[in-house]
């Protein structure tokens, strides 16, 4: 790592011009995008070109002196184009690009770990959840060394707006145990007192600074430019220094828009005595240079904040760096700049006074030059091999949990879990996490035999016979504060620990199901970022009952089914959860087995919907006879099985002009559906029960064989799980504690008539049959929905 402490004067001067031309760049490649690449549709292109230049002379310092190829960064959405120029200098990412931003394939707006044609660490986008994405990742990097063996040191930084710390998320990650004392995370908060809308009221960061102190972060502030710092080291600059420490935001922030001497004006009102004298012996001009110079475009000033925060290695680190809101641009400071481009004309300006010509504006520094082997240098320096490492362990395609004849989803999952945890092989893989929730959703007998981690050893004050909660270094289980949101950021990154650091997990996630909402953001963050992970969301719907309405979740399985990348799962039976879990163990671990490839494209996480509603199991185990364990089992992970052949329930010579409809069911429902099979064969019915393990599954394929056809022109063949399973063509009832519209496609799917039925209304606390009765969901309701659904059909 080289070192500027020393101040080496001729690489300052070089990072100067390699800055310039990072601005450059990052300004053109947004200016070129939207004023002369072709525009085929009259859209507004954008790009920050503000947001971007506060963040040139950071983001230099940091990727032409101070980062090692090691670190991992996570870059402020805005400062894509930044992120981008850097990487084509260095040699990272061909030229045509600079012309693609924000084009199909081409250069993503926010940096995109899975879509981006260079290598992003981090994906951001959505403020507050790239920030804390590197400090999931020191969490995931100190579990990994404890147990895998050390690796080589990594520094964690995110660069982030100022205004991202209004997110709460920021907040709760910095306040979870989990989190501390990492001296391997830096944030440099890109301090421009700008926002979208407006300039932060006030002075933020007096507040911000005990916040993160509270935590127990180090902080450091990079305020002044070398200019300002010159004119404090006069005798009597004392009062201008307290002022221009107070001023606001507001007030400091309007300096910009201004003539230099409406300027001093300005910037005077209200000012401490003694400052309006003291700044007489500096001209208009003079005066607004050394106001406007701030030390977050200082590389050196940057360069020794780095280091310092480098030698703190007990705590994270936080180092707010006073920047320009479009620094060099004639948009500097503009409170109305944050989607605010520069015009031709300027354009042309920058360029010349960049020294640039319009025949080499897009080229890099000319080849021997001085600038051009210090970016060659350094494109070595951070070049990073690939370690394809593998989780090498044999996955079962189920386990020998007990299951009894009557039993919960939730209570087999935390048995299943526990029994896969004694395989040696796959043990080491496992890692769990819960938001305080650990218990409740059976994940004790896990943890009980695999302990919790925390990175160091921690007495036990209390001898709990059920709750044997060892903590230390090798435990496996991350204990969370109640944050969803930590969460699935922690999920996120664990699910990335292959890829970061060199170390596949398989993680899991427990939370109550209606939660699952309150981290829905850090869920589709870390899907979209490409990683695999489990989470159980449990119990679930009304079957929760006494718990009452707040508790209740109706809506999260329309956000499982959506969700890209996402497998919403749902067994009524615990054999069938077992499969499925393994299944997707297999799945995360990245070993297929025994699966058809084309059912499963793009999975990477696996939500599992579970409840505590204890139901009879000898349903399931006839239908495993009837069927046949090999061909249930595929169907099961497809996502769908026939648990009754109506026909056997009603007499054969009633058979062949009996009216059919298929009962479908999903989850915890399937008791009611059952007997409402048995009432309506009675009546003469012949009623199919299907039963959806996995609603998520089932639309994905249904959707893949749709789109197939609808690309190359021809009738969309049926999906073959909706095939083989509903093997008549009958009208549907399907039945879902949750939220009727979560199952209400299969009618389209099949091109039959269907009565969709499930909760949409809030809950309230009850007993399980009174609250179906209220929703809806008794047997006597659904044999209606039958007559209704055969009624459309007619
Ligand atoms: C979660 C979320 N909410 C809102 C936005 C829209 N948005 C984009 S940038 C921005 C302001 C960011 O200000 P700051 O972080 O200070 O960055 P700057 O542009 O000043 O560098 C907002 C509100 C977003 N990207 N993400
Ligand atoms: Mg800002």
């Amino acid at each position: 790592m080289s070192n500027l402490l020393k101040s080496a004067p001729e690489e300052l001067k070089l990072l100067q011009k390699i800055q310039d031309r990072v601005l450059w760049l990052s300004t053109r490649m947004i200016d070129y995008a939207n004023r002369e690449r072709e525009n085929l549709d009259g859209l507004k292109v954008g790009g920050h070109q503000a947001s971007s230049a506060s963040m040139v002379s950071i983001m230099t310092a940091l990727y032409f002196n101070f980062l090692d190829k090691e670190d991992r960064v996570s870059i402020k959405p805005h400062a894509a184009p930044v992120f981008h120029a850097i990487q084509y200098l260095l040699g990272n990412l061909d030229k045509k690009y600079l012309k693609e931003l924000r084009t199909a394939g081409g250069l993503q707006s926010y940096p995109s770990r899975t879509k981006d044609p260079d290598q992003v660490d981090f994906s951001t986008g959505s403020v507050g959840l790239g920030a804390v994405a590197p400090l999931f990742a020191a969490v995931t990097r100190r579990y990994v060394d404890a147990h895998f063996g050390k690796r080589p040191d990594s520094r964690f930084i995110a660069i982030i707006g100022d205004a991202e710390l209004d997110e709460g998320n920021i907040w709760e990650a910095l306040a979870d145990p989990a989190t501390n004392a990492l001296g391997n995370v830096m944030w440099i908060v890109d301090f421009n007192r700008q926002s979208l809308d407006r300039v932060i009221p006030g002075v933020r960061i007096k507040q911000w600074r005990s916040q993160f102190e509270a935590a127990g972060w180090h902080v450091r502030e990079i305020k002044y430019g070398s200019k300002l710092e010159n004119v404090f080291s006069i005798d009597g600059s004392a009062p201008f220094k307290k002022w221009f420490d107070d001023i606001p935001n507001e007030q400091y922030q309007s300096l910009f828009g201004l003539s230099p001497s409406e300027a001093r004006k300005r910037f005077l009102e209200g000012a401490h005595e003694g400052t309006e004298k003291f700044l007489r012996q500096f001209d208009d001009e003079e005066l607004f240079e050394i106001l406007t110079d701030l030390g977050g475009h200082n590389l050196q000033s940057l360069l020794e904040g780095f280091h310092a925060c480098d030698a703190v290695t007990d705590r994270p680190s936080v180092l707010f760096a006073y920047t320009i809101k479009g620094w060099h641009l004639p948009i500097a400071g503009n409170p109305r700049n944050h989607s605010a481009q520069i015009s031709g004309k300027q354009i042309d300006d920058l360029r010349a006074q960049l020294q640039l010509k319009i025949e080499d504006e897009w080229a890099r520094f000319e080849p021997g030059s001085a600038e051009d082997s210090l970016c060659r240098a350094r494109g070595v320096t951070l070049s990073r091999s690939s370690k394809a490492v593998e989780i090498n362990a044999q996955i079962p395609a189920s386990t020998t949990a007990k299951i009894g004849a009557k039993a919960s989803t939730q209570e087999v999952f935390g048995r299943v879990l526990t029994e896969i945890s004694r395989d040696e092989s796959l043990r080491p893989y496992l890692v769990s996490t819960a938001p305080d929730v650990a218990t409740s959703t059976n994940l004790g007998g896990f943890i009980n035999r695999l302990g919790v981690f925390n990175h160091a050893d921690r007495r036990r004050w209390n001898e709990d016979p059920m709750l044997k909660w060892a903590e230390g270094p090798q435990g496996q289980h991350i204990e969370l504060g109640i944050s969803e949101m930590n969460l699935f950021s922690l999920l996120g990154q664990l699910g990335l620990s292959g890829d970061i650091s060199d170390q596949p997990l398989i993680p899991i996630g427990t939370v109550y199901d209606p939660f699952v909402l309150r981290g829905l953001d850090a869920f589709i963050y870390s899907v979209y970022s490409g990683a695999k992970f489990i989470v159980t969301g449990t119990p679930s719907g009304i079957t929760l009952a006494p718990e009452g309405g707040a508790h209740q979740s109706t809506i999260t399985p329309s956000v499982g089914i959506e969700l890209p990348g996402v497998v919403l799962i749902e067994p009524a039976y615990g054999r069938a959860l077992d499969w499925l879990l393994c299944d997707a163990i297999a799945h995360v671990a990245g070993n297929k087995v025994d699966t058809t490839p084309d059912l499963r494209p793009n999975e990477l996480a696996f939500y599992f919907r579970l409840t505590t509603r204890s139901i009879d199991q000898t349903p399931f185990q006839e239908a495993l006879q009837r069927i046949g364990e090999a061909t249930i089992r595929t169907q099961v992970l497809a996502g769908a099985y026939r648990l009754v052949d109506g026909r056997s329930n009603i007499r054969s010579e009633d058979g062949q002009f009996a009216p059919v409809v298929h009962l479908v069911g999903c989850g915890a429902v399937m008791p009611e559906v059952l007997e409402a099979a048995r009432d309506l064969a009675d009546e003469g019915v012949v009623a199919h029960v299907i039963d959806i393990t996995s609603p998520g599954r089932l639309y994905g394929s249904w959707q893949r064989t749709l789109k197939q056809g609808i690309r190359t022109a021809n009738t969309p063949s049926f999906p073959g799980a909706l095939r083989t399973v509903f093997a008549e063509r009958a009208p549907i009832v399907s039945v879902h504690d949750s939220s009727s519209h979560a199952l209400a496609w299969l009618g389209s799917a099949l091109g039959m008539p269907q009565v969709a039925m499930g909760v949409d209304s809030f809950g309230q606390s009850g007993n399980i049959p009174d609250l179906y009765k209220l929703h809806d969901l008794s047997s006597g309701s659904i044999v209606n929905g039958a007559l209704a659904a055969l009624s459309l059909n007619s």
